[in-house]
Formats: C-alpha cells, sequence, structure tokens
C-alpha cells in the first residue's frame, strides 16, 4: 500500500510533533498512547515506512522484523507488565479499524484485561 508521509506517527518520527517516548533505537520508538485504554498503553512503531501489519511483515528486512519484535518484548519487561501479563494488538486495515496508517504495535497492560480491548 502507498505510504502517506503525512501521517501522525510520521510527523512523531521527524520530531515534528512531540511523543512520551519509553524507548527508541535505530529501527524503534515506542511512546504512551495519546488516549490510554489501560494503566499500560503503549504504541510500538518501526521507523521504516510500512503502513500495515500486512506491508511489515511481506516487506520488512529479516534485521528490521527480528529487531522489532525483540524491542516489542524488551519494552514490555521494561515498562514491568510482563509479570502479570499483557495484550499485544495490531489492528490492520479497515475491517481492523486502524485508524494510523503507520504500523503500529499496541502493548496493553497494567491491569487485568478481560477477554477484549478495542
Ligand atoms: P489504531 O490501531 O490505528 O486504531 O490506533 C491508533 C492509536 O494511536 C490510538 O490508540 C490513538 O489513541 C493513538 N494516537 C496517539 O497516540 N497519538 C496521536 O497523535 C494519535 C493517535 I491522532
Amino acid at each position: 500500500m502507498t505510504y502517506d508521509d503525512n501521517n501522525i506517527f510520521a510527523k512523531i518520527l521527524r520530531g515534528e510533533i512531540p511523543c512520551d517516548k519509553v524507548y527508541e533505537d535505530d529501527h524503534v520508538l515506542a511512546f504512551r498512547d495519546i488516549q490510554p485504554q489501560t494503566k499500560v498503553h503503549v504504541l510500538v512503531i518501526p521507523k521504516g515506512a510500512y503502513v500495515s501489519f500486512a506491508d511489515f511483515s511481506a516487506q520488512a528486512s529479516e534485521a528490521e522484523i527480528t529487531g522489532f519484535f525483540r524491542a516489542a518484548g524488551k519494552i514490555a519487561k521494561d515498562l514491568g507488565i510482563e509479570g502479570d501479563g499483557y495484550r499485544v494488538l495490531a489492528n490492520t486495515g479497515v475491517h481492523g479499524h486502524q485508524e494510523v496508517p503507520h504500523f503500529h504495535l499496541h502493548l496493553f497492560g497494567g491491569q487485568p484485561l478481560g477477554r477484549m480491548i478495542k
């Protein structure tokens, strides 16, 4: 899918809009969701221009994919939500109700989550 350089996460990556950053490395940025749905609600995004999970999983290099998922796991651990458990979610496309067209993982935790979030 064509990537929109003006999506909000692209602007955050370029530093044009601030974010509440919790982690950054060469390939990954993570920040707190602006409208948290749970006590801990963090978004993990690749720095590369991928619209969705579909594009990221199909087009990203193995190094990007490995780095991304390793970072996501480390972020959850560093946030202190690993012990009691948490939820990872990637809304994708129209049926998935993806609102921001830059691939992101939601990390939800810090409280019991029930069966579904979102
Ligand atoms: P979705 O998976 O694309 O549906 O979720 C997008 C998330 O991005 C949603 O939880 C928003 O609250 C969040 N978000 C944000 O953290 N900062 C922003 O400036 C905007 C959306 I716009």
